[in-house]
């Protein structure tokens, strides 16, 4: 059985939990206590050098990180990943986008939820919201012309971008401005197998520390 390194408050393993859930893939959950330090220690950075969740172990021992290229790996095959090249590589250029310009909605939110905002230097937090502004009026312009970020049906492109942006209200960044981008969390939230279980930072008394 395929076992998920993760930690519930991430919205990077949601993405994972997600997909699984969508293609209904049986898998047991590692949850790896990150702000207590154990992403750092030797067992995990063998798993992912990094440190950071999520990591997919397959049946065979092989272990995968990054959110987006678990989601490829998972979505092979399957109605969530365009088999042709252009199809392929549109998706691929939306995942880049997201790692690229929407994890500084992710950064916002941690740093928002965990109280760490206030400690943050103010040119930097300021950097991250032009940053995450400009994702959220690229996406609504994308998504005024069509359905799904990729084009006219639901791929890994859009559960990746959604993880975050959906919660970009919690990182002081309204998406009421933006009408397309609340008609597409709508059509994200209607398809089969969508997962509505989001954790919280408070579940996790160390959240509000600082990542080793
Ligand atoms: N680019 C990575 C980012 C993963 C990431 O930042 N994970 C966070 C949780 S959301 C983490 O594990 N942080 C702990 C650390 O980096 O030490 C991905 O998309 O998977």
């Amino acid at each position: 059985m395929l076992t998920l390194y993760d930690y519930l408050p991430s919205q990077n393993a949601w993405k994972v939990r997600l997909l699984l859930n969508h293609l209904d893939i049986p898998y047991r959950t590692e949850n790896v206590r990150i702000f207590e330090g154990e992403g750092q220690q030797p067992a995990f950075l063998a798993v992912n050098p990094t440190g950071a969740v999520p990591v997919l172990r397959l049946d065979d021992g092989r272990t995968l990180a990054e959110s987006n290229a678990i989601l490829t790996y998972l979505a092979h095959g399957t109605p969530y990943l365009p088999a042709d090249p252009f199809g392929h590589a549109k998706v691929q250029q939306w995942l880049s986008f997201e790692q690229d310009h929407v994890a500084s909605i992710a950064t916002l939110r941690h740093w928002t939820l965990t109280g760490k905002l206030a400690r943050r230097a103010p040119a930097l937090v300021e950097r991250l919201r032009h940053v995450a502004h400009r994702a959220l009026a690229i996406l609504e312009h994308e998504l005024t012309g069509r359905p799904f970020i990729a084009g006219d049906i639901y791929t890994i492109a859009d559960m990746s971008l959604f993880a975050y942006v959906h919660r970009a209200d919690e990182a002081d960044l309204a998406l009421a401005g933006h009408p397309a981008v609340m008609r597409w969390i709508d059509r994200v939230r209607g398809q089969p197998g969508f997962l509505g279980t989001v954790y919280p930072y408070s579940i996790d008394p160390f959240s509000g520390g600082e990542l080793p």
